[in-house]
């Protein structure tokens, strides 16, 4: 049994909480006064919950976010003449949809997007100070802004789809609608409007990373996991010291694959990848309609669709047999 206990599955010592690397008081004042335990958290990580450092940042973020989710959630709930049930019912097919495409970048009146902007616009303020919140808060601790940069990346994604493009389109009506589905249907008219996003290559490139993000974090995850008998995860002195979990498990990679990461370089491998998902999907997006008007046309024209005339080995209904009935 005592195989399995690791850092990852710490027995649950409950005691005075823990109120930061400051104890003086100071970040007891500075972050409010609660900070409790739960076994239920502390299952899944840390049990203790809290302090939460609010700040100004926090707290525009927050308030500005809870305006926007509610300009949202009651535009949805007048739709349905302010019934609770059919807001419950229809719910994942309700939408505040952005202007209608005469509007342009003017402002519309409320009823035909004139909401959808005004929570777009406390959307952007909630998502902007939480990144700089991200920023401050890394600065506070000393650390590096690497939460910061990669969120950044995100955030670029966001600013692409919500902002950026629709402002190089000239119209609001670009941006993405608010809803479940409606934001799906959005995804999937995106796609075929533009002659279909597979042939994006900077769509194929974003799938890359993100699979390729999967794939690594289930490498590591794994691995670390597989070496935690022998304290692979502690990790400041695997990388160190000689004949460690680390060791063990950087030669189980070599032996299988010729090559092993380094126990900093995994995370370097796993950072860009997550970060690169959402940069080359903002490229992809921002050409998109603005340079490329229909990617499987200009697929043709780089040589990599087919052209279908029956030079690939299918006609142009995609039939094999046609073709090979054929004298060329
Ligand atoms: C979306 C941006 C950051 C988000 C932030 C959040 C809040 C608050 C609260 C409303 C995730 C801010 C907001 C927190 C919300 C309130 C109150 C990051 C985001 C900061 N695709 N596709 C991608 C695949 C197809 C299409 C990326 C696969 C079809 C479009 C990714 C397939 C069609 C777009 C990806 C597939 C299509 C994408 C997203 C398979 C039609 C994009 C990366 C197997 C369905 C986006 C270049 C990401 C993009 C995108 C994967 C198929 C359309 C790699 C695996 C052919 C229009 N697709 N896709 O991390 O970047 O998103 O494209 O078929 O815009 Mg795609």
């Amino acid at each position: 049994m005592i195989e399995y206990q690791n850092i990852f599955t710490q027995v649950q010592v409950q005691g005075a909480p823990e109120w930061g690397m400051d104890d003086s008081g100071k970040a007891k004042a500075e972050r409010g006064t609660w900070a409790r335990f739960s076994t239920l958290v502390g299952w899944i990580g840390n049990a203790q919950l809290g302090p939460v450092y609010l700040g100004w940042t926090g707290l525009l973020s927050i308030l500005t976010g809870i305006l926007a989710l509610n300009i949202i959630g009651i535009n949805m709930l007048a739709q349905v003449g302010w019934s609770i049930p059919e807001f419950l019912r229809q719910g994942f097919w309700l939408a505040l949809e952005p202007p209608s495409p005469e509007y342009g970048l003017t402002i519309p009146p409320l009823y035909d997007g004139g909401w959808y902007i005004i929570a777009s616009f406390f959307l952007l303020v909630s998502v902007m100070t939480w990144l700089l919140r991200s920023y401050l808060l890394a600065a506070e601790h000393k650390m590096g802004k690497h939460v910061f940069w990669a969120f950044a990346s995100a955030v670029w994604l966001f600013l692409v789809l919500g902002l950026f493009r629709p402002i190089l389109m000239g119209s609001w009506s670009e941006a993405v609608p608010y809803g479940i589905f409606p934001h799906l249907d959005w995804t999937t008219a995106f796609s075929i409007r533009y002659g279909n996003l597979y042939y994006n290559p900077f769509h194929c490139l974003s799938i890359v990373f993100l699979y390729g993000s999967v794939l690594l974090f289930a490498m590591h995850g794994a691995t670390i996991l597989a070496v935690t008998r022998y304290g692979g995860d502690r990790e400041l002195e695997q990388i160190v010291d000689r004949g460690t979990a680390s060791e063990r498990a950087a030669l189980f990679w070599r032996w299988t694959m010729g090559f092993n990461a380094t126990m900093e370089g995994i995370h370097r491998w796993a950072w860009w990848f997550a970060v690169l998902t959402p940069i080359t999907g903002g490229i992809g997006i921002l050409l998109t309609g603005t340079v490329v008007d229909n990617w499987f046309i200009w697929a043709q024209e780089h040589h990599f669709a087919p052209m279908y005339d029956g030079s690939y080995g299918y006609d142009a209904y995609g039939s094999y047999e046609a073709f090979i009935g054929q004298e060329n």
